[in-house]
């Protein structure tokens, strides 16, 4: 179901003026009230009257996470602090958290893009919402509370963990919906299996994930555990929560909320700004937001704009699924990849579970050395040695061929490799320590 079909499917002319009213009045509002953006602007010559064109974002200065840090607490609050009504904040494990500051205007703009997201997965007011994001200063519980009382669903606010309760609590209330991490998902659904509960009997049928990088691999492998559809939504805290961008049903890229939040793909190296269908880093302007609106905030996510008409009628533009972040691309003997795709390629290997970690050490001869580390599935752990040896052979061929890297592998016992309830730990760089 399409939420809001005026902004949703709304004329590309139409759209685009409406982007460059905002930008203007925001531009005017960042000058005005936020010294570190008026200092930017003023280093770069740039006044708010020079906005004349959605192109002159151009011009404007990028924001970054450092910016954010340097800015703790409340260093990029743009609207009297008596109007913040609420606040988010990231889990801050590489440095100070960044923070996000709402007042009413900007839940109002969150509920919005949240219900739009969630009707897009096919959320209804007849839909009972088993919620599994985290609760607290994570944006993710809110933030798909808040799109699932928009459409009127019922919700059932468990937050992440205590598995037991939340499979009692599935068959009890007969939720119809998950929200929560994929990898969450997974581990519920082993929990399920290992307590002879049958998912293809409950009515839940569908699930907006999100949060984490996942392989399109893993989506198949939840939707076949559970016998639903499920939908990838994408968002960050420095911007809204959740909410930000979401699938609909073609299941062909993820639609942004883009009358709220103005896309561009940029080259991270260089900053420069990269036409529809270059992979880059996603670089987003809050429109509408009052509390801690941002202007051209680096993300350091990658992807790419799809601009093709999609099926459903949507007219926003689309953005690939994930490919990563920057900051989470390894780089294994000269050859760049993402953990996503390890996970994408090892999904397809019978004998193996989708749980996986890839340790990362540098070797003697300085040359980083990547271990990935493997769960065998329990009926083929009790096999003969020579099977391991024989599946251990296969899963290095297939990143050799599939993804042209040299790693090695190590099967390891089923349930070894620790589960998540939110965002899971793909990687441990030892590199870094
Ligand atoms: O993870 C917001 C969220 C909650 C999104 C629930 C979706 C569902 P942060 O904790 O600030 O906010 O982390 C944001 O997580 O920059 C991405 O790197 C990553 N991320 C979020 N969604 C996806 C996704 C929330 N669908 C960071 N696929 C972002 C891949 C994702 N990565």
């Amino acid at each position: 179901m399409i939420f809001n079909p005026e902004y949703e499917c709304m004329e590309n002319e139409g759209r685009k003026k409406l982007q460059l009213a905002s930008l203007k009045n925001l531009v005017e509002t960042l000058y005005t009230r936020v010294p570190f953006y008026r200092k930017k602007m003023d280093v770069l010559g740039i006044k708010p009257r020079d906005i004349h064109s959605l192109r002159d974002i151009e011009k404007l200065p990028f924001t970054t996470k450092d910016d954010l840090r340097e800015n703790y607490p409340r260093g990029l609050l743009a609207a009297p602090p008596d109007r913040i009504v609420e606040v988010h904040m990231s889990s801050g494990t590489t440095g100070k958290p960044v923070v996000d500051e709402y007042t009413q205007n900007d839940i109002n703009i969150w509920r919005e893009s949240m219900a739009r997201t969630m009707a897009a997965a096919g959320c209804t007011k007849d839909d009972v919402v088993q919620n599994c994001y985290g609760y607290g200063l994570f944006t993710g519980g809110p933030g798909a509370h808040y799109g699932a009382l928009t459409i009127g669903a019922e919700v059932l606010p468990m937050s992440s963990g205590n598995t037991a309760r939340q499979l009692m609590v599935m068959q009890d209330f007969g939720s119809t919906m998950l929200t929560c991490t994929p990898s969450y998902a997974l581990y519920m659904s082993e929990e399920a299996a290992d307590a002879g509960i049958d998912l293809h009997k409950l009515p839940l049928c569908k699930g907006c994930f999100g949060a984490e990088p996942w392989s399109e691999n893993m989506r198949k492998e939840i939707e076949s555990r559970y016998g639903m559809k499920a939908y990838d939504i994408y968002g960050l805290t420095e911007i809204i929560g959740p909410g930000v961008s979401f699938e609909c049903e073609a299941q062909n890229g993820l639609h942004i909320n883009e009358d709220l939040f103005y896309p561009e793909i940029i080259d991270p190296e260089t900053g420069r700004v990269l036409p529809d269908g270059e992979k880059g880093e996603l670089v987003f302007t809050t429109l509408t937001k009052d509390g801690t609106p941002l202007l051209r905030y680096r993300t350091r996510d990658i992807t790419y704009f799809m601009r093709e008409p999609c099926t459903c009628g949507r007219t926003t533009v689309r953005m690939h699924r994930l490919f990563g972040r920057t900051d989470d691309m390894l780089i294994i003997r000269g050859v760049n990849i993402f953990p996503s795709q390890i996970e994408q390629a090892l999904i397809e290997i019978e004998g193996t579970e989708p749980q996986y970690l890839i340790v990362v050490n540098r070797g003697e001869s300085r040359l980083d050395e990547v271990e990935l580390q493997v769960e065998v599935k329990k009926d083929f752990f009790s096999d003969e040695t020579k099977d391991l040896e024989d599946l251990r052979n296969k899963i290095e061929n297939v990143m050799k061929s599939k993804l042209q890297i040299t790693l090695k592998v190590k099967l390891v016992e089923p349930k070894t490799i620790e589960r998540s309830i939110g965002k899971a730990k793909r990687v441990i760089d030892n590199r870094k320590i």
